[in-house]
């Protein structure tokens, strides 16, 4: 049986859009059977005008809903004076708690859970720090047992946050030595970013069906063949990585949770192991529905910017997507009127394949150069399985076999040239020994 809530949103002015409110409900498992809507300030006690909240609760009785849910920051005191007047055991959900509800129904792995825990623990701490701080203000004695269990509360809380990110770090630190092992392996790390339901697993498919070589391949063990699409916010959770090649270089592609805006930094900061695919990639793909009007597309852009802006460490590639649902003219007008957050697009179809090999050579093109290198290497027992290390990761371009010694020249990766020239330092180490 689906919980039923009514969506509620205040805006200060112009009048509130209740359409991605709507679909964060709807992924949570909610039916809406109603909706209510105010511009006007913020009142301090009650968020939404007294009147508005009353109305609120006749709507409520009216419908019979489980829950409202509003598409603001309720602080602690404005929640708690908002559920007094709705009727018997209505819950007030906020966009943030909606959002980690969500998050707390997807969450498979044991990382996600962690990630979830861990922000519902941030949600919780200033409310407990601020029930604790009024029970020890208010003198009546009714207050005090309150007073002392929140405060113990508040501990418990920083305790398990601290131990969550301990756990969180500890799996951050291996995903960082595999991002390593892998481009020491020859990989060039892409990810898919963007705003949620733009289409970044659908584009993964394309991408992964089209270019993989070898689709069964099991070199990594969390390769994972299926991305899910849904039309639905944050169909993706975890992250997906699948093999691409793009040409000369391979690829894996890996695709991630979706962005959204107004979330509060403590949030995003959550899922900052799981964001790590994007910040550490070695190139973005971000991934923005062209279907969309322009003012939708340039909202949700600045978005997805000021997600990656202090991390990322990437180039980025912006895709704008579904350009079956576009005309030609209209997806000119929006290259135009975006081009500053967007520069230089590529317009693909994940749902046709429309342009993606388009997008395959831009992938390529803008992938960071490899470095050229020559080795003199000598002549020992270990030197053949060096050489035949360098095909496997690069590209050998010249090989020459003296009496003593081989010459190999080459183009890999940085850090493939890297790793190279130790193992032959250690070729030469043996030899003099
Ligand atoms: N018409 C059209 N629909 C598309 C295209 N790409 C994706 N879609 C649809 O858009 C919806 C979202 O696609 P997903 O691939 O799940 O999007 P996502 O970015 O991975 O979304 P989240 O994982 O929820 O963040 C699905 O219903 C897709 O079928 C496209 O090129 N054209
Ligand atoms: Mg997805």
């Amino acid at each position: 049986m689906s919980r039923r809530a009514v969506v509620a949103k205040r805006v200060d002015d112009g009048s509130a859009d209740l359409s991605e409110i709507r679909d964060l409900a709807r992924a949570a498992g909610y039916e809406i059977v109603g909706e209510l809507t105010q511009t006007r300030e913020e009142d301090a006690a009650f968020m939404f005008g007294e009147g508005k909240v009353d109305e609120l609760a006749a709507l409520v009785a009216e419908t019979g809903g489980d829950a409202v849910v509003v598409d603001n920051r309720v602080g602690p005191y404005q929640m708690y004076n908002i559920g007094s007047k709705l009727p018997g055991d209505t819950e007030v959900v906020d966009r943030f708690t909606l959002i980690l509800d969500i998050f707390g129904q997807r969450a498979r792995t044991k990382k996600a859970q962690l990630q979830v825990e861990l922000a519902e623990l941030r949600y919780e701490l200033p409310r407990a720090e601020a029930k604790a701080s009024l029970a020890k203000r208010d003198e009546r004695p009714g207050f005090m047992g309150l007073g002392e269990y929140d405060e113990s509360r508040e501990q418990d809380i920083k305790a398990q946050i601290a131990r969550i990110k301990r756990e969180l770090d500890a799996i951050a630190e291996k995903e960082e030595t595999r991002r390593r092992e892998r481009r020491e392996s020859g990989f060039d790390l892409v990810a898919l970013a963007g705003y949620t339901n733009a289409g970044k697993s659908t584009l993964m498919r394309q991408l992964a069906a089209d270019l993989a070589v070898d689709e069964n391949d099991d070199l990594h063990p969390d390769l994972d063949p299926t991305a899910e699409s849904e039309d639905r916010l944050f169909t993706t959770l975890g992250t997906t990585t699948r093999r691409a090649e793009t040409g000369t270089r391979d690829v894996l592609l890996t695709d991630t949770v979706g962005f959204i805006s107004d979330l509060p930094h403590w949030l995003v900061e959550s899922f900052k192991s799981t964001l790590d695919s994007v910040y550490r990639a070695d190139l973005v793909l971000l991934v923005v529905d062209a279907s969309e009007s322009i003012e939708t597309m340039r909202e949700k852009l600045v978005t997805c910017h000021d997600t990656l802006y202090e991390r990322n460490e990437a180039p980025i590639v912006t895709v704008l997507n579904k350009i079956d649902k576009v005309d030609a003219d209209e997806l000119e007008e929006k290259r135009r009127a975006l081009s500053a957050l967007a520069p230089n697009p590529v317009a693909v179809s994940g749902r046709t394949g429309e342009n993606v090999d388009a997008l395959s050579e831009r992938i390529e093109a803008e992938l960071p150069d490899w470095q050229h290198e020559r080795l003199l290497l000598p002549m020992t027992e270990e030197t053949m399985s060096l050489v035949s290390w360098v095909y496997d990761h690069g590209h050998v371009e010249h090989e020459e076999y003296d009496d003593d010694s081989v010459t190999l020249e080459f183009e890999a990766r940085p850090a493939v040239v890297e790793k190279a020239r130790a193992k032959a330092g250690e070729l030469t180490a043996i030899e003099s020994a």
